[in-house]
């Protein structure tokens, strides 16, 4: 199915059995209390408004039959895959692998690690488990895109300037073409997120182009009734 977004910095149109929904590290770690997000000193209710409109871009996708994707970012529990490096940066008491009331942070099998429960994969969709901010780094998701012939990304989750950027950027230099839904981000600064997002679509979209769950449910719902597509460019807020 032919569908066309409008996006910035300009529509795109691609076709939906080539593309994929990637929702990238919506965990209970970044999303509640007593997690990693939390032990960095941020505010964690901030990403809470990128839920909604991410259920309602994977209820949308979901409907379709389109590719799911989730990532996770976290370590094994013996914490050998974590770089020193990231690991010290932590407050002491409060690092990757201490205790914490959501189990220990940052750390595969624990409920902190879990997609939260709206966003809770099912079965068939695909999640890939990374240890680093870029869902490509030391992960198998580039083998499954290209086994399945994906070259187009609607990439939703946190944090916006984070894990999402990171993975925009990998895949950009992979050749995909990211569109990033802007709605269904979220930063601990919000002025992070309105500045990452404009990066993103800047110069003639530089990494790829950036719309909205409503743009992306509005899109899907032309296409599938077969009603021409609008050429205009919508402006966007
Ligand atoms: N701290 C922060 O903004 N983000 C992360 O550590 N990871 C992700 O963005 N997933």
């Amino acid at each position: 199915m032919k569908v066309v977004l409008q996006a910035l910095p300009a529509p795109i149109e691609f076709d939906l059995a080539k593309a994929a929904l990637v929702i990238i590290d919506m965990q209970r770690d970044f999303l509640e209390p007593g997690g990693f997000g939390e032990a960095l000193g941020n505010d964690v209710s901030l990403l809470r408004s990128a839920i909604a409109p991410c259920r309602s871009a994977l209820d949308a996708m979901r409907e379709r039959g389109a590719l799911i994707i989730h990532t996770r970012e976290g370590h094994r529990p013996d914490l050998a895959d974590c770089p020193h490096a990231k690991w010290e940066r932590g407050p002491i008491g409060r690092r990757i692998g201490d205790a914490g009331p959501m189990g220990r942070i940052l750390v595969r099998g624990e409920a902190g690690h879990e997609i939260v429960p709206e966003l809770a994969p099912i079965d068939g969709e695909p999640v890939i488990d990374k240890s680093g901010k870029g869902a490509f780094y030391a992960t198998d998701l580039e083998a499954i895109l290209r086994s399945r012939g994906i070259d187009v990304l609607l990439v939703a989750g946190v944090t916006t300037e984070v894990c999402v950027h990171t993975t925009v950027r990998e895949a950009n230099d992979r050749g995909l073409r990211c569109i990033v839904l802007s709605d269904c981000c979220g930063s601990y600064f919000p002025q992070f997120h309105e500045v990452a997002v404009r990066m993103i679509c800047a110069q003639g979209g530089i990494f790829g182009w950036v719309a909205d769950s409503s743009q992306l449910k509005s899109a899907l719902a032309r296409a599938a009734s077969g009603a021409p597509h609008q050429v205009c460019q919508e402006s966007q807020s």
